[in-house]
């Protein structure tokens, strides 16, 4: 009996050691330690034995029992810190990786341009003004001295929703607006940034829907030099100390006299590129003083005040400004063209 023990114990270490996993262990620990196990049945035998022999098998098959549990118990151990050794090598966190970038919307190129221009006109002491952009025939024409049937219409082709409602094709008639709510009553220096509608035809500059940024200054004694001297300082101010502006005579039923503002084209340096349709300049505004009849349907007595006013494109100043060859790139959404102007 004590050959068998011995027997048992060695061929239970053999296995615990051939032992790989959990399961496995398990299944050894009920083999020979189990109640239908050998060991136990050893212990039943004893029965059989003399008196003597019966303490010294017990005692022994004691220990052999003992023997293979702490083996099994050690193997445990050792299976467990195996496992967890392993799973822990697995889920290693590098914190020296790179993380994912999680991806950050900025303002539009559009939307950024019109506050620089905004921020440019308060530093001058102008105020931000908006007005709606459904309009009505009397704000968008009559009260800017263009009367039903006055050919100067034709010049900004309108959406008309009825006869006398309308998209409106300038931001022109905020400034009717705002001197009416006033009644000509005290100065005013304001901007209105806006988007405005007008039936062009899609090109590389025109668009049927874009921005405008309106400028009015009423006070007494306002004169054309003052429309030249913010208009340069604005230029500058812009793009770059060094830029060229240039004023051509023009024509607008609201300002007598009007000019337009010309800036030389960045993109081809006045080379004449498709920008600038091979002229070397881009038009960027409109302006004048204020028409006399115009202060005077606003309440304003034109004897003794006077006012100049303009309006302009942002898109035009954005892509002279950073070189955007065409204007429909602001309304695509492309987002690796808007990215590329996302301030960090
Ligand atoms: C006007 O709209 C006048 N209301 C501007 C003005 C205001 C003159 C106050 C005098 C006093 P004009 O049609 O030229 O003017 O348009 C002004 C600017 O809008 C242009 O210089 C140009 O930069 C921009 N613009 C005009 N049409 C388009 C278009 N289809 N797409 C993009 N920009 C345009």
């Amino acid at each position: 009996m004590k050959e068998r023990l011995q027997e048992l114990k060695q061929e239970a270490l053999v296995k615990v050691k051939e032992a790989t996993t959990l399961k496995e262990l398990q299944d050894v620990r009920v083999a020979y330690l189990g109640k239908k196990g050998p060991i136990t049945e050893v212990l039943r035998g004893m029965g059989k034995l003399s008196k003597e022999e019966r303490p010294v098998i017990g005692e022994l098959a004691n220990t052999v029992r003992q023997d293979i549990a702490s083996a099994l118990d050690e193997k445990k151990e050792s299976i467990e810190a195996e496992a967890l050794e392993k799973q822990l090598a697995e889920e290693t966190i590098d914190v020296s990786l790179p993380g994912r970038p999680a991806p950050v919307g900025g303002p539009h190129l559009l939307t950024s341009i019109v506050e620089e221009i905004e921020d440019l006109f308060i530093g001058m002491g102008f105020e931000v003004r908006e007005g709606p952009e459904v309009e009505t025939d009397y704000y968008n024409f009559e009260a800017l001295n263009l009367p039903k049937g006055h050919p100067a219409r034709d010049m900004q082709d309108s959406f008309y929703i009825t006869e006398d409602i309308l998209m409106r094709t300038h931001t022109s008639p905020v400034q009717a607006r705002t001197m009416n709510a006033i009644d000509g009553s005290k100065s005013v220096k304001m901007i209105c940034p806006g988007k405005v509608y007008r039936r062009d035809t899609d090109d590389a500059t025109h668009s049927h829907q874009f921005t405008q940024i309106e400028g009015l200054y009423v006070d007494e004694n306002v004169r054309m030099s003052d429309l030249k001297g913010v208009l340069d300082r604005f230029a500058k101010q812009m793009f770059g100390e060094d830029r060229e502006i240039r004023l051509r005579p023009s024509f607008f039923p609201f300002t007598e006299p009007s000019v337009e503002m010309d800036i030389s084209c960045k993109v081809c340096h006045g080379e004449g590129c498709h920008v600038c349709k091979k002229t070397g300049w881009i038009e960027i505004l409109g302006a004048g003083m204020v028409h006399p009849r115009v202060l005077e349907m606003a309440g304003y007595d034109s004897q003794k005040y006077s006012g100049f006013a303009f309006g302009m494109g942002p898109e035009r100043i954005a892509m002279l400004k950073y070189g955007v060859d065409d204007i429909r790139h602001f309304y695509t959404n492309d987002i690796r063209f808007l990215k590329q102007y996302h301030k960090a």
